[in-house]
Order: structure tokens, then sequence, then C-alpha cells
């Protein structure tokens, strides 16, 4: 057993065997300059400086073995599984499907729909796409874990507030053990990101634990 003793609000200890790196939507139109999220108005460096320690993260991970699984959000191509709820929100023009800089908007397939160069998961490594903000909605996500016996989750991606929370929140109501790196996870608003972070810690951990990546780092062999 490993434990991170900084982690909040108390020190998260866990099985490197039973447990995986998380990374969620780390895709092109969420943080490339150009993309969608930039089109909307957002500032991309709020999520692009969580690559350089994810990058970090995910090399001291895979030579650990621990399990990594990517998710990106997006839909089948005729939208067959995006409900008119998710459909009809947003700027008109710049919505699920419509043409965006770099494709059409959160459809698979698309360029600016898959997962950043510096990020690209290894052959592998599963990649689950998710219709939905948490990545248990609709996607073999449970099963996969619960193939491999994992029960700890490192938790990293985009949005802070958005995917991540939705996922944490998922995991936890199904009895992970979520720690989520404060450092590896970007919103575009700073008081969304500090506020999410603050949230997941806060009652005792009510939905798991926060630390950086250089404090698993450090525990890792
Ligand atoms: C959003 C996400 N923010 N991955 N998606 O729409 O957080």
């Amino acid at each position: 057993m490993l434990t991170v003793a900084a982690a909040r609000p108390s020190p998260y200890t866990f099985d490197p065997s039973t447990t995986a790196l998380l990374v969620i939507d780390m895709q092109r139109d969420f943080l490339e300059p150009g993309g969608f999220g930039e089109s909307l108005g957002n500032d991309v460096g709020q999520l692009r400086r969580t690559i350089a320690p994810l990058t970090a993260l995910l090399a001291g991970a895979r030579a650990a073995g621990l399990s990594v699984v990517h998710t990106r959000e997006g839909h089948l191509p005729d939208l067959s599984d995006c409900p008119p709820a998710k459909l009809n929100r947003g700027l008109p023009s710049k919505r699920i499907g419509d043409p965006g800089p770099k494709g059409r908007i959160l459809v698979r397939g698309e360029y600016g729909h898959d997962i950043v160069d510096e990020l690209s998961p290894l052959p592998g490594e599963p990649v689950i796409d998710k219709p939905g903000k948490g990545a248990f909605y609709a996607t073999g996500l449970d099963a996969l874990l619960a193939d491999q016996q994992i029960r700890s989750l490192l938790v990293t991606g985009v949005t802070t507030e958005v995917c991540v929370h939705t996922t944490v929140r998922e995991a936890n109501d199904r009895g992970y053990e979520c720690l989520v790196l404060a450092d590896c996870v970007g919103s575009y608003f700073p008081e969304f990101q500090r506020v999410g972070l603050d949230m997941i810690a806060a009652q005792g951990g009510i939905f798991g634990w926060v630390a950086d990546s250089t404090d698993v780092l450090a525990v890792l062999p």
C-alpha cells in the first residue's frame, strides 16, 4: 500500500495493483488554441497548464504499472446519442454537431474530438467514448474497472467543475476512492477550479481526496 500523506482532507492510501489513472477529456477542442473551447471566448491557457504535470504523471503511472484509462466526450455522427436537452444548449451555430474550427463539434472521429498529441494513449490503453459529462453514464467504464479489480482512481483531466466533478461523484457513489490531482485538472474559470477542488475534499472528503501530482509521483515505485 502507498500513502499520499499530503492529500487533503487526510492521507490517501492506495494499492497500485487496484488503482487506475483516469484521464478525462483531454481533447483538442477543449485545450487547443483555435479550438471549440477558445471559440467560445475561453482562455485555454487555464486548461493547458495541466498538460506538463499530467505528462509527467502519466509517465510515472505507466512506469509503475498502473492501469491508465482515457475518456473523450462526444457523440455519434448522427447525434442519435445526444439528447435534445444537450443538443439545444449553447450559442446557435456553436452547438454539438455544428461545423467547428477543428471539425464537427464534439462528434466522434473529428480532429477536434481527439486527445491532444502530448497525451496520446499508448496502444492497449482503453479510451472510453462517453456521451455525457460523467464517465460512467452510458459507457462500459464500470465493467472495465471491475474486470481489472480497480478500487481507487487517480483522477485528472478537464474540466474540473464539469466532467471531472460529475465523474468523481459517479465514482464515489459506486464505491471507488478518488484522489483528484489539483495540478492535473483544469477549469476555464479560476474560481470554479478552486471551489471545485474544495467541494471534493470538504466535509471529511465527501467525494474524495485532493493532492498534487508531485505528491503521488513521490510515492510511486
Ligand atoms: C465540458 C468537459 N466542459 N469535459 N466538458 O463541456 O468538462
